[in-house]
């Protein structure tokens, strides 16, 4: 018999109840109008579910109601917190084989290869909401007539209706996973900590590599506050339609949406990695850039690298590209100059704060590696292809009849001959030829350890966080833009992040070879409105107690007029971050040119590189920033429009005049 009601009051006004019985926990839960409080008669039925390992008991007041909360909520069967060990990863990973999520890839040491319904391959950004309540907190408001592409807003009260037409059910038969989950080493003072509810083992698998999990989390977290996540593939059991590939997602609710206000993640219908390991992209880009411009950081999409010169001196460099442009093969370079050496302290995603004297610092918030696995080999990153010979999921590649792995750009040599090689679409007997048939998917990924990469610095879990000396911005630009150019101020090298473009990924929904805009990397990432965002990188240079890092932009995919590249890119590229040493210490190994500083003739080291057009490499027309220019302002105006600071206004007409004086 129902005993009691409670209305409670969540996010954005979702009136829920929760209803005891006199013995035991009565777990269902709808949208109910707020006149229903009190009443006892609108449950008809009720459903409960057992804690299958660790205890309710475990957790801080604040975690267990929200897990409570939400269990209520999705009516999971079963409720697991995790502890992060190796045992519970064993048994998690037999589930998954158990219910074909996983295969075995026996080449390799406990790796693993999924594949998943061909309808969720990848970020879903026209399904990505920030929602607030002020939609100019959250993205500029856009000329008339354009369609916003900073951020996408979604209002609180559709939210809501979003939310109750998916969760509510939505993990009934499933097992609810509680993932503890540090960003940052456990216990840093840079690090966060936040609770990941799912019905995905293949999530808590994957999250246990790509984060710190577990029992030490939780004790670390205390009664503290923490990010709330909320993950469901969004099909409950039984199934109303069968599977497709044993891979449970629902393609056509999938919604992750950002509640800043609540420190929340709530992420529907897609397994995929970029919409399901809520630490990556969802709060350690969009809710952590929130964050770092209330409490004064940088939450960037950069990788961070060590580099050691002949002279046995150590510098630190972020760097950011946007997805699939090369970042994991710049973190884990193998130089082709020698006496150089580079570490690597992450690839994707960094934290960067400035301490107290100035100097500014940065941590790899993840502890593991999220990587595109085509074009990765031997030639292109050995670095990466040593790390992923053991403990690595694979998502979307192709499997060689010998239990390896294959998709395009790995090296053939390392594929046994007389296999035969099964697509990330089950065609077995792959033939290659048909570009409209790759073996692996373009956005399949490798998820491996970060520990396990031999070329981890040594400094990468300090909790202090690196120093940066230099900052770089680049993409892929087939024509017009130097294959390296330095800002001229901090001033400009904001406006340098600012007018990023470069040609479509594969890492979203997007169709390829179009240059896009891509503003420091994070289009899809933005957390808030993209000209504060501007406005807190240059309040940052006009602090004098600051050492800002000097500014660069690269492009190491310029073509020549046949198409070619002109550049070779990978290990070679070291002689640029040379370069890029030499003018943190001020050398004098540059000149002025319209775009910004660029190498003086012989300033790069090109020794036993053959052919190169180095002179050609750095240089850009008066035509080509002029166009360049139009193109920008266009950008400015129709999607930042009021937004944009002044201070951007002014870089482009600065460039502007430049560009015509040339
Ligand atoms: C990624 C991305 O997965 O940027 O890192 O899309
Ligand atoms: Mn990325």
């Amino acid at each position: 018999m129902v005993t009691k009601i409670i209305v409670q009051n969540s996010a954005y006004g979702l009136l829920r109840c929760i209803c005891k019985t006199s013995t035991n926990r009565c777990i269902t839960s709808r949208k109910i109008a707020p006149s229903l409080q009190g009443r006892t008669d609108i449950h008809s039925q009720k459903r409960y579910y057992t804690v299958v390992n660790g205890s309710l008991s475990e957790l801080s007041p604040l975690v267990r109601s929200y897990v409570e909360d939400k269990a209520q909520l999705c009516e999971p069967d079963k409720v697991h917190i995790c502890d992060g060990s190796e045992a519970e990863n064993k048994r998690l990973v037999d589930t998954l084989v158990k219910s074909k999520m996983l295969q075995p890839l026996p080449k390799y040491e406990n790796c693993w290869l999924a594949l998943t319904d061909p309808r969720d391959v990848a970020r879903m950004e026209s399904k990505t909401y920030i929602v607030t309540d002020d939609k100019r907190t959250t993205t500029p408001t856009p000329m008339e007539g354009v369609d916003g592409k900073l951020a996408k807003w979604l209002a609180p009260e559709e939210y809501a209706e979003k939310f109750q037409s998916r969760f509510p059910g939505c993990m009934k038969g499933r097992t609810m996973y509680v993932i503890p989950f540090s960003m940052g080493p456990v216990g840093s003072p840079l690090s966060k900590i936040g609770i990941e509810l799912t019905d995905s083992a293949y999530v808590v698998a994957s999250m246990r590599i790509m984060t710190r999990i577990g029992k030490d989390v939780l004790e670390s977290l205390g009664e503290q506050t923490f990010i709330k996540g909320l993950h469901s593939v969004g099909r409950p059991l039984p199934l109303s339609e069968e599977l497709v590939n044993h891979w449970p997602c629902n393609p056509d609710k999938v919604m992750v949406a950002h509640i800043p206000r609540d420190n929340e993640i709530c992420s529907f219908g897609s397994g995929y990695g970029g919409n399901s390991l809520l630490g990556k992209k969802c709060f350690a880009l969009r809710l952590g850039s929130i964050l770092g411009q209330r409490e004064g950081w940088l939450a960037e999409h950069m990788l961070i690298l060590g580099i050691t010169g002949p002279d046995g001196v150590k510098k630190y460099i972020a760097a950011a590209f946007p997805s699939a442009c090369g970042k994991t093969n710049l973190a884990m370079m193998t130089p082709s100059l020698p006496g150089f050496k580079v570490e690597c302290v992450g690839d994707d995603i960094a934290w960067m704060r400035f301490d107290s004297k100035g100097q500014l610092r940065a941590i790899n918030p993840e502890a593991g590696f999220f990587g595109v696995a085509p074009g990765t080999s031997m030639q292109t990153n050995p670095i990466a292809m040593k790390t992923i010979q053991s403990n690595t999921i694979f998502t979307n590649v192709a499997k060689t009849s010998d239990g390896g792995v294959y998709w395009e750009g790995i090296d053939e040599d390392q594929v046994s001959p007389n296999v035969t090689i099964t697509s990330w679409k089950n065609e077995e007997n792959w033939q290659p030829g048909d570009p409209k048939n790759l073996a692996a998917h373009a956005n399949s990924r490798f998820c491996t350890p970060a520990k396990q990469c031999p070329i981890m610095d040594p400094a990468w879990e300090d909790s202090a966080g690196v120093p940066i000396s230099a900052i770089i911005f680049g993409g892929r630009r087939p024509e017009g833009i130097p294959l390296i150019y330095e800002a001229f101020t901090w001033q400009h090298g904001v406006f340098v992040g600012a007018s990023m473009r470069s040609e479509a990924t594969a890492a979203a929904e997007h169709k390829k070879k179009v240059v896009m805009h891509d503003p420091f990397a994070m289009r899809p990432f933005f957390g808030y409105n993209f000209g504060d965002y501007i406005k807190h990188w240059l309040s940052l240079g006009t602090n004098p107690s600051l050492t800002m890092p000097k500014i660069f932009h690269v492009n190491w995919f310029r073509k020549n007029s046949e198409g070619k590249f002109m550049w070779p890119g990978f290990g070679e590229n070291v002689r640029i971050l040379q370069w890029v040493l030499e003018r943190v210490d001020n050398k004098d190994v540059a000149r002025e040119t319209a775009i910004g500083l660029v190498p003086k003739d012989d300033a790069v080291n090109t020794e036993g590189l053959g052919d190169i057009d180095m002179k050609e490499l750095v240089t850009t027309t008066s035509e080509f920033l002029t166009k360049e220019c139009d193109t920008l302002e266009k950008y400015f105006k129709e999607q930042v429009n009021t937004d944009l600071p002044d201070e951007m206004w002014k870089e482009l007409s600065d460039l502007r005049r430049r560009a015509s004086d040339m």
